[in-house]
């Protein structure tokens, strides 16, 4: 497999870690966002939606992280990222989709870019938009998190999708100098799962595109 990366994106920061904890070996390839090769036609012709990452299996292209983490799920089911019963796959679902479907679009690279221009706001507007969706997005799924994890791990005392949008999103957040204090129970799950092999390396800092 090709996975079409850039070492500071979330998204693709999912894949490698779903791919590392599934024990696939894939190649990187890297796409600079900040030139914007993912707008250029060499990359548009990989992924249409003109985003980061991209997987390539064979000749079959798949874009959106979650889509391709759900295939990995279905042709790699050892170990599974989502749970046995249909409640438990739910819950992990609704965690996993409020980062990935409310949180990560409206703070993703080209809505800032666009809130500083053409909408004008300086650097200062834009962090400010940044971290109030992190704390309003964070301070339900610290709620849900004190309930269901065991301080390890976010849903029944092992590794699931859920974990696998958390870590890359508390990443963001640091970068953004977002407070975490108010999340103690995501920062140490963070924290347990950062030290696993399958998350560090697929770690911004551990890519082969990291300066
Ligand atoms: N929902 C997509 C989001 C992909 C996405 O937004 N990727 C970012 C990097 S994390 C990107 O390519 N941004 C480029 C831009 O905003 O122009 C997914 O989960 O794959």
């Amino acid at each position: 497999m090709k996975l079409y990366t850039y070492y500071r994106s979330s998204a693709a920061y999912r894949v490698r870690i779903a791919l590392n904890l599934k024990g696939i070996a894939y190649e990187s390839v890297p796409v600079d966002l900040k030139p914007a090769a993912h707008r250029q036609p060499e990359y548009l012709a990989v992924n249409p939606q003109g985003l980061v990452p991209a997987l390539a299996d064979g000749t079959a292209l798949l874009g959106q992280s979650l889509a391709i983490i759900e295939y990995l799920e279905e042709t790699h089911p050892e170990p599974p990222l989502l749970p046995g019963s249909a409640l438990e796959r739910a819950r992990v679902r609704s965690f996993a989709l409020a980062i990935a479907c409310d949180l990560h679009p409206i703070n993703n690279l080209r809505v800032l870019n666009y809130l500083r221009a053409p909408l004008g706001h300086d650097e200062q507007a834009v962090n400010a938009w940044y971290r109030h969706w992190v704390a309003q997005v964070f301070t339900g799924l610290e709620a849900q998190a004190r309930q269901s994890s065991d301080g390890r791990y976010l849903f029944g005392g092992r590794v699931t999708l859920a974990d696998v949008c958390l870590v890359p999103q508390l990443f963001n957040a640091r970068r953004f100098e977002c407070d975490l204090a108010p999340y103690p129970t995501l920062t140490a799950v963070g924290a347990h799962l950062e030290s696993q092999p399958a998350f560090a390396r697929a770690a911004p800092a551990a890519q082969p595109d990291a300066p």
